[in-house]
């Protein structure tokens, strides 16, 4: 059956572009409103238009009962006083839970409920740490290297960016 996928390939990058993952790179011009800082935002874009994180994903014809494994790689930097971030999400219908194994580098996840309450957990080389459902997730490059996590997630997850931008995980 060509919609159940069997594979084993390397827990890298490198090794998902390898076996055909694609790369979704998230540019600061498309960032811009994360930061709390306008003008700092304005001067960096003014020279370059920084990568501020990829996300590896196998392009496979997901099911609902598959599991979502990526690989997600963000940069170090600082845009004013803030370090590079993840947009952040909540999983809407269903609210689905997510693992996230940092693989290299140092940092930081802000979660938030809907009802505001805000908790912050390590991202770093060995942990794991585990967003349950109505948790919307956001990852911090606190380091000076980039940090490189994987995540996992039932593969029924809708992506609510929208309520995550307004809560904005203040
Ligand atoms: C993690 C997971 C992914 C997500 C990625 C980037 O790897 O939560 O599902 O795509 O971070 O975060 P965002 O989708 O919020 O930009
Ligand atoms: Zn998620």
């Amino acid at each position: 059956h060509a919609h159940e996928p069997i594979f084993a390939i390397p827990f890298s990058p490198a090794g998902y572009e390898k076996y055909g993952a694609h790369v979704t790179r998230r540019r600061l011009s498309q960032l811009r409103h994360l930061y709390g800082d306008p003008v700092a935002v304005d001067q960096i874009l003014a020279r370059e238009d920084p990568v501020v994180y990829e996300v590896y994903e196998m392009p496979y014809p997901y099911r609902e009962t598959d599991l979502l494994i990526n690989i997600t790689v963000l940069y170090p930097g600082r845009v004013g006083g803030e370090p590079y971030m993840t947009k952040g999400h909540f999983h809407a219908e269903p609210d689905t839970a997510e693992a996230v194994i940092g693989l290299e580098g140092d940092g930081e996840m802000l979660l938030q409920r809907r009802d505001g309450e805000l908790r912050k957990v390590p991202v770093s080389e060995g942990t794991i740490s585990y967003a349950g459902g109505g948790w919307a997730h956001r990852v911090v490059n606190t380091g000076s290297r980039p940090l490189v996590f994987f995540a996992v997630s039932g593969a029924n997850i809708v992506h609510d960016y929208e309520t995550a931008e307004r809560l904005n995980f203040s």
